[in-house]
């Protein structure tokens, strides 16, 4: 229909664009990284609702396109920065189409991004399938030497068993549990326990939404050594991010 009829044009005229989000460690708030998240500026609607048109994508079947365009896009600029990680979002339909692998070692080579400076983050849900296939993909992905990131744990059912199955080399805690910190004791306790599994399981924590120096000060207090959100920046465009990290690198 129509709006699908939209964003296919979007992807052809060049109306998508990545944002990049710093992630920062808590205790020196170095910026080791960097979020890409879609926008689509629409000719005539301007700035589009990027949670709703993921959503279009991956019902209508352009999410493979979309999702191919934010990773390729996404590693050629990281290409050209110093020592940090570039996060991108994937779809866990992405996932489950085949040759996600391949995708990846193609993407790669071809931008000169090194492996280890890349990282997915696949959101838990019902759309994740716990599965053989699932696994032997995750696991591939793993060997070429990126990470792979648990992408708002603890909002879906299958958070704990997830991390049992799936090779993870970091959890991101939901923005929820952040945010409910200072008025909510079960949310504290929470986040203080995913910081405790992350050390148990060696995976890394990176805390989002973190809007407030007081949170900054708990989370990095009960271990999460990452964190990101409007405390430390909002999302930008790729030149604003770059300026963000020289000022970094020029103040340590
Ligand atoms: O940046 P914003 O708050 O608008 O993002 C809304 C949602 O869209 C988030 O859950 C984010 O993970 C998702 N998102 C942003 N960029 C991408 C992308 O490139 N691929 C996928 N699959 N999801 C994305
Ligand atoms: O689901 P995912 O983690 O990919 O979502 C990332 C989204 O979270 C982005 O769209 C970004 O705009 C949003 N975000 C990032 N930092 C903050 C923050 O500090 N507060 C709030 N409310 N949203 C944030
Ligand atoms: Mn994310
Ligand atoms: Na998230």
């Amino acid at each position: 229909h129509e709006a699908e009829r939209q964003l296919r044009r979007a992807l052809a005229n060049g109306d998508l664009e990545l944002h990049f989000q710093p992630i920062v460690t808590l205790d020196r708030r170095r910026i080791i990284g960097a979020e890409a998240l879609l926008r689509w500026r629409h000719p005539e609607h301007g700035m589009m609702p990027t949670a709703e048109f993921v959503a279009l994508a991956e019902t209508s079947g352009l999410i493979g396109e979309l999702g191919a365009w934010a990773l390729r896009t996404g590693c050629a600029q990281a290409a050209r920065w110093p020592d940090v990680r570039l996060a991108v979002n994937l779809s866990p339909v992405q996932v489950r189409q085949p040759g996600l692998v391949e995708q990846v070692t193609e993407v790669l080579a071809a931008t000169g991004l090194p492996p280890h400076r890349l990282e997915l983050e696949i959101t838990e849900g019902l759309l994740l399938h716990d599965s053989l296939a699932t696994l032997a993909t995750l696991s591939g992905l793993r060997a070429l030497g990126i990470g792979v990131v648990l992408d708002d744990f603890g909002t879906g059912y299958s958070s704990m068993s997830y991390l049992r199955r799936f090779p993870f080399s970091k959890i991101k805690v939901d923005r929820s549990f952040v945010a409910n910190m200072s008025s909510d004791v079960g949310a504290t306790a929470i986040v203080e326990a995913v910081a405790t599994l992350g050390q148990r399981l060696e995976m890394r924590v990176c805390a989002e939404g973190i809007e407030t120096e007081a949170q900054a000060k708990l989370l990095s207090a009960m271990g999460c050594q990452e964190g990101q959100g409007y405390l430390f920046a909002r999302p930008c465009p790729a030149d604003a991010f770059e300026a963000l990290l020289s000022f970094d690198r020029g103040s340590h």
